[in-house]
C-alpha cells in the first residue's frame, strides 16, 4: 500500500513543496506538490536527489573513529566520550580559542543543526569561528546591521510584483535564487515579461539566467561597484531622488553626503572601469527611473567580491532613493513565523575581535573561513590544535583549500558532524553522522525570513530513520551533555544533565515568541503549508537602529568609498565561478542522476583568449594563481567575456582517503585551489572568490 506525504525540499533556498510516494519505508517516487502555497508545483532535478542520498550505500549511519590511521565503526556512546575528552584536553591546555568550529552551508538548510548546534558552541565559547558566510553572504548582513540595526533586516526583491528587475552577479535560473527565497524564478522572471515588465542581467558571463533576460551586459569582474556607484549618481543627477513613505526615516545630510561621495562617478568613469559603455549605463539608468516599479538585486558575484561590502550598501541606497525600499514590486522585508530579526543585539556584532593571523574583523561572532588555515599553522597564542566542522567541506570551499587540506593535516584534534567520508572529513578523528533529508523533521524557518511570498511550513520525516541512527539535533544535544560533564568533572564539579527541550518544543517557543497564532500542531494539519499573504512593507516598523531611522550612510562605507581606488590594469585572466542546475557546492556528486553524462567541470574561455593562447576546445589547460594551479579541459564559448575565465566550484574530489563512489569518475579540479586566500574585501572581510588574476597554458 503507498501513501502520499508532502515536505519541504531543504536541499537550496527555493522551499519547493514534494510529493512523496513511499511503500512503508520505501521511497516510491519524488513530484511536485502542486498545491503548495509557495512553490505552486515547481521544482528542480536536484529534487530527487533527496533520495539517492538517503539510499546512498556511501553515506555513514554510524560513527567513525580513526584508530591507527584506520576507520573503525564504534558505539555513539564510545564517540561522544572520546570527542569530549579530546575536546576539553585541548581547551585546557590551549585555552579556549585553541578549538575552532567551521559551520557550512546545510547546517542553515538543517532545523536540528540551526537550533542544536548553537546550544553546544556556547559550551566551548570559543572566538575562534569560521563558516561558509564569509564566502557567500556576510556583506549582506553586514549592509543590515550597519543601515536598520540587525544583520537579518534583509530585502528581498519583490519578483513576484516588480516591473523592472536589474540582477548583478546572481544566476536565480540555475542556483534557484538566494537571498530570496523564490521558486520557480523562471516562471516568475518570465511574467515579469508577459506584464510589460523587463529584466536586465549584468555578469561576465551569459548566463542561463541572461539568455532569458531582456538586456545582458557584460562586466569586467570585480568593477560592479563602479556602475552602481554611477547608477546613484546618475538618479541625483536626474534629480529623481523620491524616498515615499520612507521620507522621514531618512538623514538628510547623510543622504547629501552620498550625493557628493558619488559626484565624481560619471558614467564615463564607470565605464572605464566595467567595460560597459557609457550610454548603455545612462540607458540602464533612465529605464530604472521610468519603470513603475523596479528592484536591483545583488548576489554571490557581488556579495563574496571584491568591493563586495560596498556593493551590498550600494545595492540598497539605489533602492531606496528610488523609492523602491519597503515598496510593493520593489525590495521589501517579508514577515516571517519566525522573525530573526526581532531583537537588537546588546554590541553590534561586528569588530569585537579580530583573526588571529592576518586581523580580520570579526563579524557574528566569527572571522573569515579562509584565515582557519592561518590560524591553525601559525604558532603563538591561541593556536588552532582542534577542529569540529559541521555539515561543512571547507577544503573545497574556501579561498585556498589546499592550504586548509595540509593545515588539517597538523590538528591534534578533529571531529566532523557529517553524512560523508570527503575531503574534509577525511582529516577528521571521529565522524558523526546524522540521519537528515527524508528522514528528518523540517522547518525552513530562516528561509521564510527570504522568501518573496509570506508562508509557513512544516515538514515531518517522511520516512524513520534507523533505530540506531541519531538525527543532528540529538547528536548536538548528546555532545553538550558529554562536553559539560567532562568540563565539570575536570573541574571536580557534579554535574546533573539538564533534560534539553526537543525540536518541535523548541519550535514551538520559538513561533510563540514571535506573536504569531502558529503552533506546530497546526502546521502538520496543514501539509501544503500555510499561506499568510503577499509581503508588505513594515520596515518603518522594525528599524533597530539607535537614531530609530534607516542609516544610509555609515561611516564604514564612507571610508570604505573614500578608500576606493580605480583597478590597476593587469595583463592575466580574471578568474569567476560558476554553478550547475545538479549541483550543490560540494556534495551532491556523489549521486549518479547528478553528475551524469558530460564533466561540467571545465574551464570556460573566451575564443579570442583561447586562440591568444593556441587552446583548442576540450583540450587540457593549465590553469595557475599566486596561490596554486589546476589542469582541466577547456571549453571555448562566446557566453563569456574576453579576458574572463570560469570554472565552477565544489569540484577537486580526491583519490585518497574518502568514501565517494561517482565522484572518483567526475573528480574534477577545486577553483579554489586557485582563489587567493589573502584577499578580502577591505569593508566587511569577506571573501573575494571572484576576479582572481589567472594565467593560461595548455598543459
Ligand atoms: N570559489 C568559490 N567558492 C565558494 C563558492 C563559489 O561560488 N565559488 N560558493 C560559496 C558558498 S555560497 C557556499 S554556501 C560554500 C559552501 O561550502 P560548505 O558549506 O563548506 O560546503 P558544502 O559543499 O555545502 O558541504 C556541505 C557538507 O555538509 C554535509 N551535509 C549535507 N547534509 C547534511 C546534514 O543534514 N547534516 C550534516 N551534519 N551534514 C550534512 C555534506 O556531506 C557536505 O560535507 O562554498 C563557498 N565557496
Ligand atoms: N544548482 C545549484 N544551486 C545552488 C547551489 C549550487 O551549488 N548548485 N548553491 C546554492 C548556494 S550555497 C548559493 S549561495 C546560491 C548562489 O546563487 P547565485 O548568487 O545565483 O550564485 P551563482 O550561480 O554562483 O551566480 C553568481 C554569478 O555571478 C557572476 N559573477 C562572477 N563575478 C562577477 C562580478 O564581478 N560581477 C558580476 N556582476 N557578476 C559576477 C557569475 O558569472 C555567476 O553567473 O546558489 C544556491 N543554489
Ligand atoms: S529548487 Fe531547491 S528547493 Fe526546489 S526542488 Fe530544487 S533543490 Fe529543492
Ligand atoms: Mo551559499
Amino acid at each position: 500500500m503507498t501513501e502520499t506525504k508532502y515536505r519541504t525540499c531543504n536541499l537550496c533556498e527555493a522551499m519547493c513543496g514534494l510529493a512523496i510516494e513511499v511503500d512503508g519505508n520505501q521511497v516510491v517516487s519524488i513530484r511536485p506538490d502542486q498545491d503548495d502555497v509557495l512553490s505552486h508545483g515547481h521544482i528542480c532535478p536536484k529534487a530527487f536527489a533527496l533520495q539517492d542520498v538517503n539510499e546512498d550505500p556511501d553515506r555513514l549511519r554510524l560513527p567513525l573513529r580513526k584508530i591507527d590511521g584506520d576507520w573503525q565503526q564504534v558505539s555513539w556512546a564510545e564517540a561522544y566520550a572520546y570527542t569530549a575528552k579530546r575536546i576539553v584536553d585541548i581547551q585546557q591546555a590551549g585555552g579556549r580559542d585553541a578549538l575552532a568550529v567551521y559551520a557550512g552551508n546545510p547546517s542553515v538548510h538543517n532545523t536540528g543543526t540551526l537550533l542544536f548546534a548553537p546550544v553546544f558552541r556556547r559550551l566551548l565559547r570559543t572566538k575562534s569561528n569560521y563558516s561558509a558566510t564569509s564566502v557567500d553572504q556576510l556583506t549582506h548582513h553586514l549592509a543590515a546591521l550597519m543601515m536598520f540595526g540587525q544583520v537579518n533586516l534583509l530585502p528581498v526583491p519583490d519578483i513576484n510584483r516588480t516591473d523592472f528587475w536589474l540582477i548583478l552577479g546572481g544566476n536565480p535560473l540555475v542556483s534557484n535564487g538566494s537571498m530570496m527565497t523564490a521558486p520557480n524564478v523562471s516562471g516568475k522572471l518570465r511574467a515579469i515579461q508577459q506584464r510589460g515588465g523587463k529584466v536586465v542581467v549584468i555578469d561576465p558571463r551569459r548566463t542561463e539566467t541572461a539568455k532569458k533576460a531582456d538586456q545582458h551586459l557584460f562586466i569586467t569582474p570585480g568593477t560592479d561597484i563602479w556602475l552602481l556607484l554611477a547608477l546613484i549618481n546618475l538618479v541625483f543627477t536626474h534629480d529623481a531622488v523620491t524616498l515615499g513613505h520612507l521620507a522621514d526615516k531618512i538623514n538628510m545630510e547623510q543622504l547629501l553626503a552620498v550625493e557628493s561621495a558619488v559626484a565624481h562617478i560619471t558614467p564615463a568613469v564607470a565605464s572605464r572601469e566595467t567595460g560597459i559603455p557609457g550610454a548603455e549605463i545612462e540607458a540602464l539608468a533612465a529605464a530604472f527611473l521610468q519603470a513603475n516599479t523596479a528592484v536591483c538585486y545583488g548576489r554571490l558575484g557581488v556579495s563574496a567580491a571584491q568591493h563586495g561590502g560596498l556593493c551590498q550598501w550600494a545595492v540598497v541606497v539605489l533602492n531606496l532613493i528610488t523609492g523602491n525600499l519597503d515598496a510593493v514590486g520593489g525590495s521589501m522585508f517579508p514577515s516571517a513565523p519566525i522573525d530573526i530579526a526581532a531583537r537588537k543585539a546588546r554590541q553590534a556584532p561586528f569588530k569585537r575581535w579580530q583573526s588571529r593571523t592576518s586581523g580580520q574583523p570579526e563579524a557574528m561572532g566569527e572571522v573569515p573561513a579562509q584565515t582557519l588555515a592561518e590560524d591553525i599553522t601559525t604558532p603563538g597564542t591561541g593556536q588552532i590544535k582542534g577542529l569540529v566542522t559541521i555539515c561543512g567541506n571547507p577544503v573545497l570551499s574556501v579561498p585556498n583549500g589546499a592550504r586548509l587540506d595540509a593545515a588539517m593535516e597538523t590538528l591534534d584534534f578533529m571531529v566532523s558532524v557529517d553524512i560523508y567520508l570527503n575531503e574534509t572529513t577525511r582529516h577528521a578523528d571521529v565522524i558523526l553522522p546524522p540521519a537528515t533529508g527524508l528522514e528528518a523533521a523540517h522547518f525552513g524557518f530562516v528561509f521564510h525570513n527570504l522568501a518573496v511570498h509570506n508562508t509557513a511550513k512544516f515538514s515531518s520525516p517522511t520516512i524513520e530513520k534507523d533505530p540506531d541512527a541519531k538525527f543532528d539535533w540529538e547528536i548536538f544535544s548528546d555532545l553538550s551533555v558529554a562536553v559539560a560533564q567532562e568540563q565539570a568533572a575536570r573541574n571536580g564539579e557534579d554535574y546533573t544533565p539538564q533534560a534539553l527541550p526537543t525540536l518541535e518544543d523548541r519550535l514551538d517557543m520559538m513561533l510563540h515568541a514571535s506573536g504569531t497564532d502558529l503552533t506546530i500542531a497546526a502546521l502538520k494539519e496543514a501539509p501544503h503549508g500555510v499561506d499568510r499573504g503577499a509581503l508588505v512593507p513594515n520596515i518603518g516598523k522594525r528599524l533597530l537602529t539607535d537614531s530609530g531611522q534607516i542609516e544610509v550612510f555609515p561611516a564604514i562605507y564612507a571610508e570604505g568609498l573614500a578608500n576606493l581606488a580605480p583597478t590597476a590594469p593587469t595583463a592575466d585572466l580574471l578568474l569567476i565561478g560558476r554553478r550547475h542546475l545538479r549541483t550543490n557546492n560540494s556534495w551532491l556528486h556523489n549521486v549518479e542522476s547528478m553528475v551524469r553524462g558530460r564533466n561540467t567541470c571545465t574551464a570556460m574561455l573566451h575564443p579570442a583568449d583561447a586562440a591568444a593562447h593556441k587552446i583548442t576546445d576540450g583540450s587540457l589547460i593549465e590553469v595557475t594563481s599566486r596561490v596554486g594551479s589546476v589542469t582541466l579541459p577547456a571549453e571555448i564559448t562566446a557566453d563569456i567575456a574576453q579576458g574572463v575565465v570560469s570554472i565552477p566550484h565544489g569540484w577537486g574530489h580526491k583519490k585518497e582517503g574518502i568514501r565517494l563512489r561517482v565522484a572518483q569518475g567526475h573528480a574534477g579540479v577545486s577553483i579554489n585551489d586557485l582563489v587567493d586566500d589573502q584577499v578580502f574585501d577591505a569593508v566587511s572581510g569577506s571573501a573575494v572568490i571572484n576576479a582572481v588574476p589567472v594565467t593560461v597554458a595548455l598543459a
